[in-house]
């Protein structure tokens, strides 16, 4: 039987990030794709042109009937928008014990466009981030979340340790954003495990969600935070270096 894992999230159209970029990546990593749409979107390569919320009660019927059917191996959320939706992922994730959870607190897109109402924000770092394995900010979110500014890898384990304190498993904030190399750090209340790559040229869309979409298929696999953390980094930059331009605008992850 293959190993499952569910993505909560928003739909992209172009597949370069939303829960089609998460299943691509699960189907890609071997292990079978659940997904549940959360909110829609208008969008190409060129950005985000409107958001069309689904009523936050059939996100949860949605995910009463599969819950009450198949328990994933493991649970990722990405794009949720809506304060009444965000309600409902955390209520369901303690009704249906949701350990394997991974929190990708999308709040903005590479283009500027927010992602999450802005009262939403307070219930993901109050109710969401508590019931979380791991959270996956980019430096940019992290900052939002703890109102740092982070400019180097020392910013990123003070943010690090602050959003620690809000109560999940483990931190990983992405700093693919960041001036000079690529920097991605870990910290689980213990220690830090920092990864760099040489940055890609180009404007890439969808490496949050690819990357964090690995992260958890890698535990659904069954592997330690720190084993799915170093695969997952692997597998996005790999995918980065892959990257193909489809359309006018970002480029796309390809694997
Ligand atoms: O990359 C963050 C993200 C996640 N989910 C959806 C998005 C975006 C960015 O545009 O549209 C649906």
């Amino acid at each position: 039987m293959p190993k499952t894992a569910l993505t909560i999230a928003g739909s992209d159209p172009t597949g370069g990030a939303g829960f089609q970029a998460d299943l691509r990546t699960f189907h890609s990593i071997g292990v079978y794709g659940l997904s549940i749409p959360a909110v829609l979107t208008a969008q190409s390569t060129e950005g985000v042109y409107c958001i069309h919320e689904l009523p936050a009660d059939f996100v949860s019927e949605q995910l009463d009937v599969l819950l009450r059917d198949i328990k994933p191996d493991a649970v990722k959320t990405g794009m949720l928008y809506a304060i009444d939706t965000l309600q409902v992922i955390a209520d369901k994730v303690r009704q249906y014990s949701l350990d394997k959870l991974v929190i990708d607190p999308v709040s903005v897109s590479s283009t500027g466009v927010r992602l999450v109402e802005e009262r939403g924000m307070d219930i993901i770092r109050n109710d969401l981030f508590p019931l979380a394995m791991v959270i996956t900010p980019n430096t940019y979110e992290a900052a939002l979340f703890t109102g740092r500014t982070i400019e180097n890898a020392d910013d990123m384990k003070g943010a690090a340790v602050a959003l620690k304190e809000l109560g999940p498993e483990t931190v990983i904030i992405t700093g693919g954003h960041l001036e000079g190399k690529a920097i991605d750090m870990l910290f689980d209340g213990n220690e830090f495990v920092f990864i760099e790559n040489e940055r890609l040229e180009g404007e890439f869309h969808g490496t949050g969600c690819v990357f964090s979409a690995a992260l958890t298929a890698g535990l659904a696999l069954g592997h330690e935070i720190k084993e799915a953390f170093i695969k997952a980094k692997d597998f996005t930059y790999h995918a980065m270096g892959a990257g193909i331009s489809l359309g006018k605008g970002m480029k796309l992850l390809h694997f």
